[in-house]
């Protein structure tokens, strides 16, 4: 298996840290964005949105972080990461969408602004950021985890990344007690890994 990778991409973190809490690994393939090496041909026929991260197995040539947690958790891990119940289900792809739309247009814009210097609307993405945060907290404040399951699923893994690197966004965590809580669960599960910082 093969993972199109860069260091400090916090959407490559989700895949990242899924193998690592599944206990799998995957040979790492540094994607140089900088050098555009994510729209050329032989990238492109990985992953035809020309963005990382994006996954090789056998076959299968998978891109969307989100798109590749949902395939290595029915392919590799135990049930209790993508359980089938209705609910749940519906639960989880909630919570994806709210990975893909609010936190990266929130929190991730956020911290690409600042930390790579991308131009950008801050106080946009910011606001976008605590609104995210907001409403975490308040899901955490009655659940362990996102899902509402009793154990970890991939939501709860999709969205601690660009929660755990707010602060890189310049954001602060201080004012949502539920959600540092929940990250310090994440933080405390086997076979964790954490995401490299600049
Ligand atoms: N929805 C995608 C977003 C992926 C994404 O935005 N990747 C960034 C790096 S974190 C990228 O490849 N940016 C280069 C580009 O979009 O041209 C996912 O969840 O994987």
């Amino acid at each position: 298996m093969k993972l199109h990778d860069v260091p400090l991409s916090g959407n490559c973190y989700k895949v990242r840290l899924f193998l690592g809490l599944i206990g799998r690994s995957a040979e790492l393939v540094p994607v140089d964005l900088l050098a555009g090496a994510h729209k050329r041909p032989a990238f492109l026929a990985i992953n035809p949105r020309g963005q990382v991260p994006a996954l090789e197995d056998g076959e299968l040539r998978l891109g969307d972080s989100h798109a590749i947690l949902t395939y290595l958790a029915r392919q590799y891990a135990a049930p209790q990461w993508n359980p089938l119940g209705a609910a749940t289900q519906g639960r989880i792809a909630s919570w994806l969408s709210f990975s893909a739309n609010e936190v990266q247009h929130g929190l991730a814009l956020a911290r690409v602004i600042v930390l790579f210097k991308r131009p950008g609307d801050l106080p946009s993405a910011q606001a976008k950021g605590r609104h995210a945060l907001e409403l975490l907290d308040t899901t955490l404040a009655e659940h362990r985890w996102l899902a509402q399951t009793s154990e970890p699923t991939i939501a709860d893994v999709a969205v601690y990344p660009y929660v755990t690197l707010a602060e890189e966004g310049g954001l602060e965590l201080s004012g949502y007690p539920y959600v540092q809580a929940w990250l310090a669960r994440i933080r405390a599960l086997p076979g964790y890994v954490p995401q490299p910082r600049l």
